[in-house]
């Protein structure tokens, strides 16, 4: 490419508009004309494939939660960065490629760009994937538990890119709440500080992923998924650049009580001070451990959370399509 033609290009401000982008971004048929026809779409990150759950549950809960979203009539788009481009919607192949990378990069605001210059792969975390849905205009994204303040954090500064990202970007994530592994009183105060949302689903309670409740309670409480689009239409009317959280409680059936799994956290975090694990490491390496420590009980939970956030999502997004 001739240098002029390069200079263009990347001095060209960013365009909103999917079309406008094909050069960064692959949309899959599907995704291309599910957003054409306004018809809803539920993004979903891929770093919960590469660096949150072992191979062949991750490819298998990868499928899940497509499935989960089209069963509740909505279209799935699945990111992830695949030889320098954006892909929004995975073909099976891309999926199972993803899933089976020996060391995927995971990739968050700071590294995204690099990794599409470069022509790398990547999976994408909370952050990575909000900015990609936003560049194609998705509102709504379904993860298992955003990343935030880590225990510790007074120490070490390791605060979560994605809360950062909530803060900036417009897109309304459906978790099961922060992580438990993490300092969820801290989480909570940052999010304040960076004015978003955290919005319990049907209870008062912020849910601690793994466990359907806390001993804090949410900011905020939402009953239906129809009030959680109209919130999320009047920030755009606002103006206001952030997105919403939605913490939705793991079903009771599936939870761990918060009791059981503490000590095992605990466990878990002073391994990786021992072994000295930090940044990115950290949260996979603590899925991991806990992982090992519940003998796969944490594994189970994890799924039917990321599953049930799958499902609220898309009635989110079938709100939000009809306003
Ligand atoms: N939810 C899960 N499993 C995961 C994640 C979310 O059930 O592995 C990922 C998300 O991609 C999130 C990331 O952005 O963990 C947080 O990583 P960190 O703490 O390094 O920001
Ligand atoms: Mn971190």
């Amino acid at each position: 490419m001739p240098a002029a033609t390069m200079k263009f290009s990347f001095a060209r401000p960013f365009r909103k508009h999917h079309d406008q982008n094909m050069d960064i971004f692959a949309l899959s048929p599907e995704i291309h004309g599910a957003l054409k026809n306004d018809q809803p779409v539920v993004a979903l990150e891929s770093t919960i494939t590469t660096h949150g759950m072992p191979y062949p549950d991750n490819l298998e809960t990868a499928h899940e939660v497509e499935d989960a979203v089209r069963n509740a009539g909505a279209t799935p788009a699945t990111i992830a960065v695949l030889d320098g481009r954006l892909h929004i919607g995975l073909s099976d192949p891309e999926l199972e490629k993803l899933a089976t990378l020996p060391d995927a990069s995971k990739l968050s605001r700071a590294d995204l760009a690099v990794c599409l210059s470069r022509g790398g792969t990547g999976s994408t975390t909370v952050a990575a994937t909000m900015i990609a849905a936003a560049q194609v205009g998705i509102a709504v994204f379904a993860t298992g538990g955003i990343g935030g303040v880590h225990r510790g954090a007074e120490h070490s500064f390791d605060i979560s890119a994605d809360l950062q990202e909530l803060a900036q970007t417009p897109v309304t994530v459906v978790s099961a709440g922060a992580k438990a592994i993490l300092d969820l009183p801290k989480t909570l105060e940052v999010l304040e500080t960076f004015g978003v949302p955290v919005i319990a689903y049907g209870q008062d309670s912020f849910p601690a992923f793994w466990s359907a409740t806390s001993h804090l309670t949410a900011p905020l409480r939402m009953d239906s998924a129809m009030q959680i689009a109209v919130a999320h239409g009047m920030r755009n009317a606002l103006n206001l650049p952030g997105g919403q959280l939605v913490a939705n409680p793991i079903p009771e059936d599936d939870e761990i009580p918060a009791e059981q799994l503490e000590p095992l956290i605990r466990r878990a975090i002073s391994e990786a001070e021992v072994a000295g694990i930090n940044g990115k490491a950290l949260t996979p390496f603590l899925l991991k451990r806990i992982f090992e420590l519940t003998e796969g009980k944490s594994l189970r939970a994890n799924i039917a959370l990321i599953l049930n956030n799958a499902r609220l999502a898309s009635r989110i997004a079938i709100e939000i399509a009809k306003l």
